[in-house]
């Protein structure tokens, strides 16, 4: 299977095609994804891809502020953010450092490294945030967050939180700054974000807008107990172990009390006990779910940092509960509109990349015994689970 695709990659893997693509996704699937499988397989016909997709993303960068735009054509090189804004999201711009400092490191070429660098050096100094958290805009332009009041650990700012830690490490925990703004940001969660639900009484992460509490959680924030696990088995403080071991339990209950036991894409946790009301409320905009891989994810680093068997578990629950309700008979999965019908999920005949990429993978990994499977004092994963040498191994 490697070799046919080699040969896909050889033969139709262009990139010379005018096209617009977005440069977060493109970064994290294609390029780490090469970089990864350069560094997996030792065939430099993969660095050779991932130069020139690298090359061809650069246009992004070419910005009055530096801060890249959302979007890039890769045939024309040329660069432009959404139609209806010049404003990228925080997460997309602080989220292809590992993949661009990387190939700096094996081309030889600082161009890479020095774009994404600049980015992080920006942010790290900018006003605007809350206790280490901060907003989901950034604007082209002016190089200030946008949209201020309101913080999340969830769509739009979730894998800035994760590249911080990730990028610290990769680096051989030399880079300071990028710590300083991750322990912040995890002061800043425990302050503002934590509470309990009812009536288990589930810690869960919310959101804060304008200085007003809200109990809505996305899927997407369930990467944090696996990033926090991963910081605590790096030497941050013992009590982000205590953290994510806490909260993973709220992302398998996010699965455990539902219907079909599939999470939906957001939830709402009830913050009083009402008679006969889980924990977990669920709204008709949000009751589908789209293979999404944050909580498998999670599993895999608890599993392989405290050996215990209940996230393996949990896990297989979860992939029994994916084969149940969204295989396809004729081959793949699909994302379901209906989490809460376990008779009719309502199929939308569509699997994201990051299924096969991020959820699978996981689940491999998962419920492997073998921790030189990607040796995690070794390799860094990126947000769409592809490993990425650490520079300095432990
Ligand atoms: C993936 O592309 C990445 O994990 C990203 O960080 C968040 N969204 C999807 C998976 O849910």
């Amino acid at each position: 299977e490697f070799e046919e695709a080699r040969k896909w990659v050889a033969n139709d893997l262009v990139f010379d095609k005018n096209v617009d693509v977005n440069l977060f996704e493109s970064t994290i699937r294609i390029l780490g994804g090469l970089l990864s499988t350069y560094h997996l397989s030792g065939d430099s016909l993969f660095l050779e891809k991932a130069k020139d997709i690298g090359n061809r993303l650069m246009p992004a960068f070419k910005t009055p502020s530096k801060i890249p735009y959302s979007d890039v054509n890769i045939g024309r090189g040329t660069a432009h953010p959404p139609r209806w804004t010049s404003d990228s999201t925080v997460a997309e711009v602080t989220s292809i450092q590992l993949e661009f400092r990387e190939l700096s490191r094996l081309t030889g070429d600082e161009k890479f490294q020095k774009a994404v660098d600049e980015v992080m050096k920006h942010v790290h100094t900018l006003s605007g945030k809350n206790d280490g958290l901060v907003p989901m805009f950034i604007n082209t332009n002016s190089g200030q967050f946008t949209h201020l009041g309101v913080y999340t650990m969830g769509a739009r700012a979730d894998s800035y939180y994760e590249y911080l830690l990730k990028q610290w490490i990769q680096g051989g925990k030399k880079e300071n700054e990028l710590l300083e703004d991750y322990m912040r940001a995890i002061e800043g969660v425990k302050k503002h974000l934590l509470q309990r639900s009812e009536p288990k009484k589930l810690t869960f992460v919310g959101e804060l807008a304008h200085g007003h509490f809200s109990a809505k959680m996305d899927h997407l924030v369930c990467f944090l107990p696996g990033t926090l696990a991963l910081g605590a088995h790096n030497g941050l403080a013992a009590d982000h172990m205590k953290l994510a071991e806490t909260l993973i339990e709220t992302c398998y209950q996010m699965y455990a009390q539902v219907e079909t036991g599939l999470s939906p894409e957001i939830v709402h946790f009830n913050l009083h006990a009402q008679k006969g009301h889980k924990d977990v409320e669920i709204k008709p905009a949000d009751r589908h779910n789209l293979l999404r891989p944050e909580t498998v994810e999670s599993l895999f680093y608890m599993y392989r940092f405290t050996g215990d068997k209940k996230y393996q578990d949990w896990g297989w629950e979860i992939l029994q509960n994916f084969n149940r309700y969204t295989r396809v008979p004729t081959g793949g999965y699909t994302s379901i509109n209906n989490v809460q019908n376990p008779s009719n999920p309502e199929p939308r005949d569509k699997m994201e990349s990051f299924f096969l990429g991020e959820t699978l993978k996981y689940m491999f990994l998962l419920f492997s015994d073998d921790i030189d499977l990607i040796n995690l004092d070794k390799y860094i994963f990126n947000t769409e689970a592809h490993p990425l040498p650490i520079w300095v191994p432990a």
